[in-house]
């Protein structure tokens, strides 16, 4: 059986209501094996480059100044197929689009501030990941 990887932020919004066991709670139960975790904080530099493919999208300097303005906790997780599952666990990116009972309806404010994040793709999962995590940081 393959298993898969994926990496999440709970955004700096998620950390300053409290809800980073609530939410690591919702992960595991899900499935979801922890194999990367930790409490950091994006620099400006860091915030530009994670959301570089957005550079050119009207929200980039609200995206940097939101994902820079607390902790964030980073984490990979494991399971199989991470990528797709834990997608439909966030919800939609908008939590008023965002279905019953995911993430980014129980716990996420905006369009802007939505709690969480979720790696679109293998390939972005396996790029994110190595942005926050060193080798000997993953188990
Ligand atoms: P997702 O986080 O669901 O992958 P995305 O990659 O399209 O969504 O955008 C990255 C983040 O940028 C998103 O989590 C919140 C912010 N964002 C996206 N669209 C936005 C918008 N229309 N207005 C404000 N912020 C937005
Ligand atoms: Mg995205």
């Amino acid at each position: 059986m393959r298993t898969d990887r994926t990496f999440t932020m709970l955004k700096p919004d998620a950390v300053e209501k409290g809800h980073i066991g609530a939410i690591l709670e919702k992960i595991n139960a899900s499935g979801f094996r922890i194999v990367a975790l930790k409490l950091t904080h994006m620099t400006t530099a860091d915030a530009r480059e994670f959301y570089a493919v957005h550079s050119e999208r009207p929200f980039y300097g609200e995206l940097v100044e939101y994902m820079t303005r607390g902790p964030i906790v980073a984490a990979i997780l494991e399971k199989e197929n991470a990528v797709e599952d834990f997608r439909t666990l966030i919800g939609a990116t908008n939590p008023a689009d965002a279905a019953e009972g995911t993430i980014r309806k129980l716990y996420a404010a905006s369009i802007g501030e939505n709690a969480v994040h979720g790696s679109d793709s293998d390939e972005n999962a396996a790029i994110e990941s190595a942005f926050h995590f060193a080798g000997r940081e993953m188990f």
